[in-house]
């Protein structure tokens, strides 16, 4: 009898190591805590960075300042999402919340007239989710000279 002595422990043994393969990842959706604050500056006529990239869906802060000389205000919109900030005085900052839950390409401009043509614009990216070690790049906007706005494609006034 001193067989079963031995088998028992083998059993659990293999049992143990057999038994907890995977952890099925527990993917808290729905609105928690924001996932990251992303900060924004604004000024005549451009938003910096100009390319926003985050990980993956979830809830975002946007921290927005106006560096610039007149009144502006932040507008994120995309996927069924339209959110934007009341107007921002020259100085001051703003911040929105957005629950961004699809993946996918969202806009980010300022809504006053005219200030997106002018280029206050700029896209956000939200990664599908499988990016390890979230790399949130905001080094990869082009450094422009001068304040000279050349860029008049559209006369349809
Ligand atoms: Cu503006």
């Amino acid at each position: 009898m001193r067989r079963v002595w031995i088998l028992v422990p083998a059993a659990l043994l293999l049992s143990a190591c057999g038994g907890s393969s995977g952890k099925s990842g527990a993917s808290s959706s729905g609105s928690g805590p924001p996932l990251q604050t992303v900060s924004l500056s604004e000024k005549e006529f451009s938003i910096t960075p100009k390319a926003i990239k985050v990980a993956k869906a979830g809830t975002y802060t946007f921290d927005v300042k106006n560096d610039g000389q007149i009144t502006h205000a932040l507008e994120v919109e995309g996927n069924g999402v339209e959110q934007k900030t009341g107007d921002l005085d020259p100085g001051k900052s703003g911040t929105l919340t957005v629950h961004l839950s699809k993946t996918g390409s969202y806009e980010v401009y300022c809504p006053i007239d005219g200030h997106r043509q002018n280029g206050m614009e700029a896209s956000l990216t939200v990664g599908g989710g499988g990016a390890m070690g979230g790399t949130t790049s905001t080094e990869d906007h082009e450094t422009t000279t001068g304040g000279t706005t050349t860029t008049k494609g559209g006369y349809g006034y």
